[in-house]
C-alpha cells in the first residue's frame, strides 16, 4: 500500500479545537483487520454471489441456509479479527475529545472491542440475532463459527419459544434503518464541528447522506479512502491513504 499523503497542518489545527467530532466508517475500516469488505466479502465460496442480492429477506426467504451461512463466515471472519491502530486511535480521542460520536455501517464490533463506547450501529450487528416470527433475541454460541465444510449452507437455528427461524440481526437491503439508532445519528451529523468518514464508497443510502447534513451544517469534512469515491467533491480534505495509516497521523 502507497504512504498516505501528508496531512495539511490546518486540519491538524481545526481538530485540536474542534469540540463536536463524528466518525462515519464503512467497511473499509475493518479491511485492515482482515474483515473483507462489503463487496469483497464475496470471495472464494462467495464470489459468484452478488452482496446486495444475498443481503435481502427475500434471499433469506429463498434460501435461509445460504444466506445464514454467509453470515456465520461473516461471524468467523470478525472473532477472528482485532482492532488495528486506526481503531486505537480513535478510542484513544474517546477519551480525549470532548464528544466524539462513531456512526458505523459495519457490523461488526471492531470500535467497541477497541474501547470506543458511543457507537451507532446503522445497519445492525452480526452478533445480534433474533426470532424472524416473535422476533425474541437469540443468543449465538460464544465461540467462533466453524468454516462450513466444503459447502456454504448451514440450517439457521430455531426460536426456543416460537420455532421460529433466527435470522442475522442486520438491516437488509429494503428494510428500514432502525429510527432509535438513526435520528440519532442525524443529530450528531447536525451538531458536530468537524466529520470524518473513513472507509466507504458512500453508496448506500440513507447512510450516505448524513455527511451532507454535516457539510450543510458548516462542519469541517474530512474522507480518508486510498481510492476516490463519487462523494468526494463535498469534502474539505480528501486524504488518500488507509485508516490504519491515517487516524493514528490525525490523532497522535
Ligand atoms: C432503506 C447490513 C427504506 C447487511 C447493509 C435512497 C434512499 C433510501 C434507500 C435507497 C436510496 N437509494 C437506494 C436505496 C436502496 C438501498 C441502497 O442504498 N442501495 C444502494 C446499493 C444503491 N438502501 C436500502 O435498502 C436501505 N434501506 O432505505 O429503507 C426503504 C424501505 C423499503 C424500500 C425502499 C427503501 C438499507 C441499506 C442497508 C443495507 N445493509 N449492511 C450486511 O452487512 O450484510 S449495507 C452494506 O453496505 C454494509 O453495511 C456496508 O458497510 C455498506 C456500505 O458499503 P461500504 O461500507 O462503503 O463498503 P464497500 O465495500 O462498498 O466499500 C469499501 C470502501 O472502503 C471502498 O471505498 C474502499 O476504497 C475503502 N477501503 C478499502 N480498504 C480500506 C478502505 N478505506 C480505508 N482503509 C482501508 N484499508
Ligand atoms: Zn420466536
Amino acid at each position: 500500500m502507497a504512504d498516505a499523503a501528508p496531512i495539511p497542518l490546518g486540519l491538524i489545527e481545526s481538530l485540536r479545537s474542534a469540540r463536536r467530532i463524528c466518525v462515519f466508517s464503512g467497511a473499509g475500516m475493518s479491511a485492515e483487520s482482515g474483515v473483507p469488505t462489503f463487496r469483497d466479502a464475496l470471495t472464494g465460496l462467495w464470489e459468484r454471489f452478488d452482496a446486495e442480492r444475498l443481503a435481502t429477506p427475500e434471499a433469506f426467504h429463498r434460501d435461509p441456509s445460504l444466506v445464514w451461512g454467509w453470515y456465520e463466515w461473516r461471524r468467523m471472519k470478525m472473532r477472528l479479527a482485532q482492532p488495528h491502530a486506526g481503531h486505537r486511535a480513535l478510542a484513544g480521542l474517546e477519551r480525549r475529545a470532548a464528544q466524539l460520536t462513531v456512526i458505523t455501517q459495519n457490523v461488526d464490533d471492531l470500535h467497541e472491542r477497541a474501547g470506543n463506547t458511543n457507537v451507532l450501529h446503522l445497519h445492525g450487528s452480526l452478533e445480534a440475532t433474533r426470532c424472524v416470527r416473535c422476533a425474541a433475541p437469540f443468543a449465538l454460541p460464544a465461540d467462533i463459527p466453524q468454516e462450513p465444510e466444503g459447502g456454504r449452507r448451514i440450517e439457521p437455528p430455531r426460536c426456543a419459544s416460537c420455532g421460529g427461524r433466527v435470522r442475522p440481526g442486520v438491516v437488509w437491503f429494503g428494510e428500514s434503518l432502525p429510527m432509535p439508532i438513526l435520528q440519532p445519528a442525524h443529530d450528531a451529523a447536525a451538531a458536530c464541528d468537524v466529520w470524518i468518514t473513513v472507509g466507504t464508497s458512500g453508496l448506500v443510502y440513507p447512510a450516505a447522506e448524513l455527511p451532507l447534513v454535516a457539510a450543510r451544517a458548516g462542519a469541517t469534512l474530512v474522507q480518508i479512502n486510498p481510492l476516490p469515491t463519487p462523494l468526494d467533491a463535498h469534502y474539505d480534505h480528501v486524504l488518500s491513504g488507509t485508516a490504519a495509516q491515517c487516524l493514528p497521523e490525525l490523532f497522535a
